[in-house]
C-alpha cells in the first residue's frame, strides 16, 4: 500500500474504536475524503469511501470512475457502484453489516446517518470526527510542502496588493484584484472569501467586502488564503493608506499587534499549550500603555490550518492542544476599535523541533 496512505490510516485508527470508517460525500466533498484519497481532480459527489486498517475502497459512479482510476493510490480499490439501487445497497451492506462504523459526524447529514443504520445494519455507528482531526493535526512532509506553497502565494499577493490602492477604489474591486493576482501566482482557488476592509469596517473581523470606497487615512485589512493541491493558507496584512503624519494611532495599533504576534510566534514551541500561547499575545495587548487596548483582541490567537482553513483545533484561552512538530497554526492577533478601525496580522506557523517557522517566509520565528 502507498506509504503515506498507510500512515494516514494508521493515525486515524489509532484514535478510534471503529473497525471501519465510512466517509460519504454529499454534493460537496468531506474533507476526510480528500485526506485519504489525495485526489486532486474530480468532484465525487455522493460517493462513499470505506476504510479498514489496511484497505481503502472507493464506491464511485460511472461518471467519475476513470477520473478515480487515474489518481488511484497503490492499495486503494476503485469500485463502480451499480446504478440499480437494490444492488448498490447489497454491495455496501456486505461491507458494513456487523461492523463498528466510524463516521464524520461534523459533516454527514443526519438523513444519511439514519439510512446507514437502517439499511446497512452496522453493529454500531460512532463518531470518528475527532480521530480524523487529530490525525490531520500533525502534518506529513507532503502536506507541509503544499501549505508552504499556498502561503508563499498569499504572501506574494499581499506584497503586491498595496500598489493597487487608490482613492475611491471599493473593497469589492480590491478583493477581485487580489483574487486574480493569487490565481495568477498558482492558487487553485481562494481558501475562503477574501476579506478586504477599509476604515471603520476594519473593526469587524469578518467584514465582507462591499462598495465602501478607500479614503485617505484608512486602515486597510486584507485577509486571504490560497489553495495548493487541496491545502490552504490563511494570512492577513494591515496597511495604512496615506502619508498623513496624523495617522499616529493607526501606526501604533499596527506596531502593538506586530509585537503581540512576534511574542506569540516565539512561544510556539513543542510542548507549549495552546492556551498559553494565546495568553502571550493577549496579555501583551491588554497590558500595553496601561490598558489602552485592553479587551480589544476579540477572537482566538489562531487555528490549525490544512485541508480546511479551520482544520480542527484552536489556539484560544480554552485550548488544551499541546504543540508538536508538524503542526501548522495561524498566529493572528488583532485590535478592534469599533467606530474607528482595526488591525490584524496573520501568518501560518509550522512547529518544528528547532522552533517555529513562518511558512512562506522560511524564517525561524
Ligand atoms: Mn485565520
Amino acid at each position: 500500500m502507498d506509504k503515506e496512505l498507510a500512515a494516514r490510516l494508521n493515525k486515524v485508527f489509532a484514535n478510534t474504536k471503529a473497525n471501519r470508517l465510512l466517509i460519504a460525500n454529499t454534493d460537496s466533498q468531506d474533507p476526510n475524503f480528500k485526506y485519504l484519497t489525495r485526489f486532486r481532480s474530480g468532484l465525487f459527489e455522493r460517493d462513499m469511501l470505506i476504510a479498514s486498517k489496511n484497505s481503502l475502497k472507493l464506491f464511485t459512479s460511472e461518471l467519475e470512475y476513470e477520473t478515480a482510476l487515474a489518481q488511484r493510490l497503490e492499495g486503494m480499490q476503485v469500485i463502480k457502484a451499480p446504478r440499480e439501487e437494490a444492488k448498490r445497497k447489497a454491495m455496501l451492506k456486505k461491507e458494513i453489516a456487523g461492523k463498528v462504523v466510524g463516521i464524520n459526524a461534523n459533516f454527514m447529514p443526519t438523513a444519511t446517518y439514519l439510512r446507514i443504520k437502517k439499511e446497512y445494519k452496522p453493529k454500531k455507528v460512532i463518531d470518528a470526527s475527532e480521530a480524523f482531526s487529530k490525525a490531520r493535526l500533525e502534518k506529513s512532509k507532503e502536506e507541509i510542502k503544499n501549505i508552504e506553497k499556498a502561503a508563499k502565494i498569499t504572501l506574494a499577493a499581499l506584497t503586491k496588493i498595496p500598489q493597487y490602492f487608490k482613492e475611491g477604489i471599493t473593497e469589492k474591486e480590491l478583493a477581485r484584484i487580489f483574487d486574480s493576482i493569487s490565481a495568477e501566482l498558482g492558487s487553485e482557488k481562494p481558501s475562503f472569501d477574501t476579506i478586504v476592509s477599509f476604515g471603520k469596517n476594519a473593526a469587524l473581523p469578518h467584514h465582507m467586502p462591499d462598495s465602501t470606497k478607500l479614503r485617505n487615512g484608512d486602515l486597510v485589512v486584507v485577509d486571504a488564503g490560497a489553495v495548493v493541491n487541496g491545502y490552504c493558507s490563511d494570512m492577513t496584512r494591515t496597511f495604512v493608506f496615506g502619508k498623513d503624519e496624523r495617522l499616529e494611532k493607526e501606526r501604533e495599533m499596527i506596531n502593538v499587534v506586530k509585537e503581540a504576534q512576534r511574542l506569540a510566534i516565539n512561544a510556539m514551541k513543542e510542548g507549549r499549550k495552546g492556551s498559553d500561547v494565546d495568553k502571550v499575545a493577549r496579555s501583551y495587548i491588554d497590558a500595553y500603555a496601561n490598558g489602552k487596548y485592553k479587551g480589544t483582541f476579540i477572537h482566538s490567537l489562531g487555528h490549525s490550518v490544512g485541508i480546511e482553513v479551520h482544520d480542527g483545533f484552536a489556539l484560544s484561552p480554552g485550548s488544551n492542544v499541546v504543540l508538536k512538530r508538524g503542526m501548522v497554526f495561524t498566529a493572528e492577533p488583532g485590535i478592534y476599535v469599533v467606530g474607528f478601525g482595526g488591525v490584524r496580522i496573520e501568518d501560518d506557523v509550522l512547529i518544528t523541533e528547532k522552533g517555529p517557522i513562518l511558512l512562506g517566509r522560511g524564517e525561524l520565528g
